[in-house]
């Protein structure tokens, strides 16, 4: 569970270490408050057992004050980590609907080993997950989670990338540089079916479609790339999924264009 933490990622192997030796277990029982919202941040969790819901309370000027379940944790997850990351108050209330363990690492210890690689890696992908129009469909909160699930890859000029055919072990996005997208037919005719270039993102529709890559892409230039996992896009793009599978139907207009509509592969 532990090795699952987004906000490890960023993490070598020795932080990793250091990380897991100075967390302790603790028992919860159902209904325990873990995080009250607005308090001065403490811990950070890492579930191990049962069930939680993150709650924000409303303000709303005239009625009661209304709490608002914006997060269920179930059996895994981790959460506290926004206001140990920002020194903020905490964003939202966390209570065990279950009896459960969860891995607890004091504030000292995260702002020591996880505070700096965490908001390092938030920063460079800021920009990049600022620029990709389809990512707009997801929250602030989210956004931040998916920086960190993120991880930089270089490619030189001509590099594959992935080749057709190949297992869809995660997406990309195109931070610099650009990717060409080629399509081999059953007898054997390739052709350039597209490019993407800064602030776009392929290797979805294997994700999406549980089939193998549907065509091969090589680096154009000196590429560098952001790479999602396919469990993180699980996890993560949720509320992109939509738009990903409109944009998809353009890549039938372009087999269409690179070989005509009586042979598309
Ligand atoms: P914290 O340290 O602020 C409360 O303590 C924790 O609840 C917070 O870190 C997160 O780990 C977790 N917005 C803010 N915090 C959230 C959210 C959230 N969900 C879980 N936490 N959401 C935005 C709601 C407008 C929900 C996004 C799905």
């Amino acid at each position: 569970n532990v090795r699952d933490v987004l906000v490890f990622r960023s993490l070598d192997a020795e932080q990793m270490a250091a990380v897991i030796d100075t967390m302790f277990e603790r028992e919860v029982r159902a209904n325990d408050v873990v995080i009250r919202q607005g308090d001065k941040a403490d811990n950070f969790y890492v579930v191990e057992h049962g069930t939680y819901e993150a709650r924000i309370a409303e303000d709303h000027r005239d009625g009661p004050l209304v709490e608002r379940v914006v997060r269920t944790y179930a059996g895994a997850g981790s959460f506290g980590e926004l206001a140990l990351l920002y020194n903020m108050p905490r964003a939202a209330t966390v209570v065990a609907k279950t009896d459960g363990v969860l891995w607890v690492m004091d504030r000292r210890t995260f702002g020591r080993v996880v505070r700096k690689t965490a908001c390092d890696r938030r920063e460079l992908f800021d920009r990049l997950i600022g620029s990709v129009p389809m990512l707009d469909a997801l929250q602030p909160y989210e956004r931040m989670n998916l920086s960190d699930a993120l991880e930089p890859r270089y490619y030189r000029h001509g590099e594959l990338v992935f080749g057709q055919g190949g297992p869809g072990d995660g997406m990309y996005f195109v931070m610099r540089g650009a990717v060409a997208v080629h399509v081999t037919d059953r007898v054997g005719v390739r052709a350039r079916v597209n490019t993407v270039a800064e602030g776009g993102y392929f290797g979805e529709l294997a994700l999406i479609t549980d089939n193998g890559r549907a065509a091969s892409v090589y680096a154009v230039g000196d590429v560098k790339l952001a790479f999602l996992d396919v469990g993180a896009f699980e996890r993560l793009l949720g509320p992109c999924l939509d738009i990903m599978k409109r944009n998809s139907e353009l890549y039938e207009q372009q087999l269409a264009a690179a070989f005509g509509t009586d042979r598309v592969p």
